[in-house]
């Protein structure tokens, strides 16, 4: 953005003196001019775009090169906080349009992260959000405030902000997982810290893994029933969700039940992880859905202002996003930026195809700006326009 608002000066030969010595004096002063020095008739300047607009670039990360290297990085680097040691063994996915950022959209931080038979990643805690997708491993858990989710490919694992939490591998098999984090976002908002600092609740400094204070997978037995709630127990924390994990066989036998609905036009069998007792997203930054493409499926086109990550879970497709084409299959990743055009096609006539979609919807809803644009069969645009928070079509 800098680099484009400093592009608005021309070279500064085509300056006059006077307009050459006041641009300088207003640099010197921390100030720039917000004028085209060059202007012959009204031009948006490019801090103000006409469309929404942002750097990121659709991009897949396939598993056939991340896979290989993630589990290759236990030979390179041991887990913990010592010498040769990461306090989190993972590879970060960076989209190509953000670029050194750490960031796969503008708003969300993505890794893949390994952890070896045996190993535990030492307990800490952060305001970001984190939601976690397991690819491999039958032994993997991790720890939440006292309470442990024991998790398999496909499973999924919420981590509400500022709570303590570590991961553990008590299987025979590496433990492998996709993290979500808010980082970029809170980053910006300056509120994104961490603390590493886990003496303070055990008292000793070589035990890092939490105490287990509840039974293991309780939030699953009390709060995984649709709409069911329970009413014995109370939630300390009504703006994050009770319930933190999922099992894909839930996931996978609800979106069954649906399978035979017409669906949306735009994402076929599509659910929303929502918490189950104030039926809001599942986090305050985050809306998380799993979606069903039936075989043979294919979407039509819509774009909207969020930003989505997109992980495959099962099957194999296809996504369109603008002019380019994002084939993906199982443990493939995915990202479609915010405003571009999206379709999805399930590339087999036989099998079904699943994803899961991490998306910042929530935060742009908090602030009144959910804008939605859908293409129908022949092409017709149906807008919600700018009102506060769609779907009010115009
Ligand atoms: C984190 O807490 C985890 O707990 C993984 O597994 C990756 C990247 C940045 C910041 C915190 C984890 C992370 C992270």
């Amino acid at each position: 953005m800098m680099d484009n608002v400093i592009k608005m000066a021309p070279s500064e030969s085509e300056l006059s003196k006077h307009q050459q010595n006041y641009a300088q004096r207003v640099h010197d002063s921390d100030m720039i001019e917000g004028w085209w020095w060059d202007s012959t008739e009204f031009r948006p300047r490019p801090d103000q775009p006409v469309e929404p607009s942002g750097p990121a670039v659709p991009h897949v990360w396939n598993w056939s090169t991340v896979g290989p290297l993630i589990h290759e990085s236990g030979e390179v680097v041991g887990l913990g906080q010592g010498p040769g040691e990461a306090e989190r063994r993972v590879l970060v996915l960076r989209n190509p349009g953000l670029s050194p950022q750490y960031a796969m959209t503008n708003t969300f931080f993505g890794d893949v992260q390994l952890i070896e038979p045996g190993e535990v990643a030492p307990s800490h805690r952060h305001t970001t959000t984190a939601a976690r997708f397991v690819f491999e491993g039958m032994g993997g858990w991790t720890s939440v405030e006292g309470e442990r989710v024991d998790l398999q490919p496909g499973d999924i694992v919420m981590n509400p902000q500022w709570a303590w939490h570590d991961h553990g591998n008590d299987g025979d098999d590496n433990f492998v997982f996709f993290d979500v984090l808010d980082i970029p976002l809170l980053t910006h908002l300056g509120t994104a810290v961490w603390d590493f600092d886990y003496v303070q609740v055990t008292g000793d400094k070589a035990n890092k893994k939490q105490p287990l204070t509840r039974p293991n997978n309780q939030c699953m037995s009390l709060f995984d029933s649709s709409g069911i709630v329970p009413r014995f127990v109370s939630s300390s924390r009504t703006d994050q969700s009770p319930l933190l994990g999922y099992r894909y066989t839930t996931v996978r036998s609800t979106l069954d039940k649906m399978r035979d609905e017409k669906g949306s036009p735009n994402d076929g069998i599509i659910v929303e992880f929502n918490n189950p007792e104030s039926g809001i997203s599942i986090a305050p930054t985050m809306s998380m859905c799993a979606q069903l493409l039936r075989p043979g499926e294919k979407t039509l086109s819509h774009r909207h202002n969020w930003s989505t990550i997109y992980i495959a879970i099962d099957g194999r497709g296809s996504t369109v996003v603008d002019d380019t084409t994002l084939e993906w299959e199982k443990n493939d990743i995915f990202v479609v930026p915010s405003w571009r055009w999206h379709k999805h096609s399930n590339r087999s006539n036989e099998t079904d195809a699943v994803l899961y979609s991490v998306s910042d919807l929530p935060i742009i809803e908090k602030i009144g700006l959910r804008r939605e644009q859908q293409q129908n069969e022949s092409g017709d645009i149906k807008d919600t326009g700018w009102t506060p928070n769609c779907p009010v079509w115009e």
